[in-house]
């Protein structure tokens, strides 16, 4: 069967900042198969769409496990919205969309989010994955992850009004190299059940000192899913309240992020372990921000929360705190 596809405008990502972002335009003909959604890593970020293949290659150095993270199968083109690249699979809708960072990253993430919200408009959203370029540099001053959490708050509450809160997705954001925005996005029609930590304050909450917008994410989404669920879990890293905790101390945060997983995980109402007797596929994505903590972060998760059949991909990133040196988050699919 022959299918012409073609994926323009990514590719277009570096671009003066003036100029308006690309369409992207897919062109597709009927007898396509179901496919995956891929989120590869390790390279200049483009999204892809090709025969049998679909997803968005991110510029993070791999540092070990899986190279390509594919959580989401039986998908189908849904064509664009907004500039986000979608798919679709009953009740569901994913995307991912670019943008680039050349201007002030708070007009960036303005930008992206209300193409988000746009393409998401009268879903629920639930996951977000945000990619900051040079999370931890200075503008003028300022944090760009500050900057970012100022565009991405202005556009969740532009989009749905003063108590944006009560909807926010749960979400991770790190940073990523090259200069290009990224977020992928998971959105559906039935209402989810959103589960904080009850050892940390709501980042939605946060107090100014980390940044004039507080993060808008939840720390997990809970959402019916076939017979079972799927539970998304935030990037979790070494917080309780809203500081950090140990800063700069790598074993101190293993412990710490740990425990907050295993807060989120009695949370959520599947035990202490991420339901590890096999009620779910499970997946992990770390971050370490120095490649030199492999083996000992390696040691540590193997010996309490990894187990042999998990799908892990271990990343480096800066994180959205200088003082952070690791972050973790879970998506688990009832079987
Ligand atoms: C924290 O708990 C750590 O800004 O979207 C984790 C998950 C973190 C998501 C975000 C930030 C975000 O505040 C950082």
């Amino acid at each position: 069967m022959f299918h012409a596809l073609s994926v323009g405008g990514f590719r277009d990502v570096c671009r003066p900042a003036n100029e308006r972002i690309p369409r992207m335009t897919v062109v597709e003909k009927a007898g396509r198969g179901a496919l995956s959604l891929e989120i590869e890593f390790g390279s200049a970020a483009a999204a892809y769409l090709e025969d049998s293949r679909a997803g968005l290659r991110l510029p993070l150095p791999r540092l070990g496990g899986e190279t390509t993270e594919r959580i989401f199968s039986s998908l189908r083109p849904a064509g664009e919205a907004a500039g986000f690249q979608l798919f679709s699979a009953d009740g569901w809708l994913l995307g991912c969309g670019l943008q680039p960072a050349t201007e002030a990253p708070e007009a960036a993430a303005l930008e992206l989010y209300r193409r988000l919200l746009r393409a998401t408009d009268g879903r629920w959203l639930y996951r977000v994955w945000n990619y900051v370029p040079d999370i931890n540099g200075l503008r003028d001053g300022f944090e760009n992850y500050r900057a970012f959490s100022a565009g991405r708050a202005q556009a969740f509450e532009e989009a749905f009004g003063a108590d944006y809160r009560r909807k926010l997705p749960a979400a991770s954001a790190v940073g990523c190299l090259g200069g290009t925005m990224a977020a992928i996005f998971v959105a559906g029609s039935q209402a989810p059940r959103h589960v904080e930590n009850p050892e940390q304050i709501s980042a939605y909450h946060y107090p100014p000192k980390h940044g004039p917008s507080p993060p808008s994410f939840s720390r997990s989404t809970i959402v019916a899913h076939g017979g079972g669920k799927l539970i998304f879990i935030s990037g979790t890293a070494a917080i309780k309240g809203h500081e950090t905790v140990a800063p700069g101390a790598l074993e101190a945060q293993l412990e710490c992020t740990l425990d907050n997983l295993r807060l989120m995980s009695r949370a959520a109402g599947i035990g202490e372990n991420f339901g590890a007797s096999g009620e779910f596929v499970r997946h992990f994505k770390i971050y370490l921000r120095r490649a030199g903590d492999l083996p000992a972060a390696m040691v540590r998760l193997k010996r309490s929360l990894l187990r042999p059949d998990d799908q892990v991909v271990w990343l480096q990133a800066d994180l959205c705190r200088a003082e952070l040196d690791v972050e973790i988050e879970a998506t688990l699919v009832g079987k």
